[in-house]
């Protein structure tokens, strides 16, 4: 019997649910091999985690975990309804909010590790933070794909710390009473990408879809709606697709570095993004959001509970 502490937040609208007590062991070493014994070993716990009763599609876990580096605060193994994250931007953010609630962290300047690389947080205010994310950049322009009931898309293919497809053009208007729509799309649109055998550099999963239109305030300059992994569309603009876009429009030359870049989620909620030029046409983006925490609990493991482990699809 296992019982986890969890601290919950959303961040613009996106929930993340950080666990601090009776989380798995994973060892030490690098987080990526631990990110393989969490699935290998423990994925019944990311499944408890996550999945409806106690969690629902939406939801994104943080496991914090000691650092291989000095100069990290902490470790921190993101998870999903279906498998793992590299990274994650609004889960960052609920991080950092999170250990600010706990006392754990001051506003100030501090590094995370992460399976991808480390990330730097500068957590302005208790509920406010800037993401320093890994190195972004576009790997393939105007990459064709042919939709079965959509037609031919367009788009980009750009990493943010996860693998993004930014679609040029939406099949509708990015709101939410067009939701089903949208996700039907963007699911038909990442099948078809894995068909095609079409793949982020090396062969990455292109897991992360992305859909563009004009924002609907005035001081805003683009409204996305991003498709995650599991099938749930991101409630915040989403940190590692707002990084994957920052590269491309630096790539096309259409925002100079430290220009702020208001992107705004299916919601109205928003990030502001800028980028500092790195090397091989690389783009470090910085991206600022707000995160709020709204519950804490023990998840129980009853005896007999036939979904202690989460209900699967
Ligand atoms: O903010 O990077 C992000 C993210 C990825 C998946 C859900 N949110």
């Amino acid at each position: 019997m296992t019982d986890l502490r969890v601290i919950d937040s959303h961040t613009e609208g996106e929930p993340t649910r950080v666990v601090i007590d009776g989380g798995p062991d994973l060892g030490g070493g690098p987080l990526s091999a631990r990110v393989t014994r969490f699935a290998d070993r423990f994925d019944h716990l990311r499944r408890r985690i996550i999945l409806e009763p106690r969690g629902s599609d939406a939801l994104v876990g943080a496991l914090l975990c000691n650092p291989t580096r000095d100069d990290c605060a902490a470790g921190v193994i993101y998870f999903n309804n279906t498998g793992y994250l590299g990274m994650c931007g609004h889960g960052t953010i609920g991080v950092a909010a999170t250990l600010a609630y706990l006392g754990r962290v001051e506003p100030g300047v501090f590094r995370l590790e992460t399976p991808v690389g480390v990330v730097g947080v500068d957590l302005v205010d208790a509920n406010t933070a800037t993401v320093e994310n890994v190195a972004s950049y576009r790997y393939r322009k105007d990459v064709p794909v042919d939709v079965p009931g959509v037609g031919e898309v367009t788009g980009d293919i750009a990493w943010g710390g996860n693998w993004f497809f930014l679609v040029k053009g939406a099949p509708c208007p990015l709101t939410l009473d067009h939701e089903r729509e949208l996700t039907g799309a963007a699911l038909r649109i990442r099948s078809a990408l894995r068909e095609q055998g079409i793949t982020g550099e090396n062969g990455g999963e292109i897991d992360h879809i992305e859909f563009f239109a004009e924002a609907h305030a005035d001081d805003a300059n683009a409204r996305n709606f991003v498709l995650c992994p599991g099938g749930a569309y991101d409630r915040s603009p989403c940190g590692t697709g707002t990084s994957a876009k920052l590269a491309c429009l630096a790539a096309d030359g259409m925002l100079a570095p430290d220009t702020d870049w208001v992107q705004e989620s299916v919601i109205g909620s928003r990030f502001v993004a800028r980028y500092v030029a790195a090397d091989d046409g690389r783009i470090i983006p910085r991206v600022t959001g707000r995160a709020f925490v709204c519950g804490q609990a023990t998840l129980i493991d009853q005896p007999g509970d036939p979904f202690a482990d989460g209900i699967r699809a």
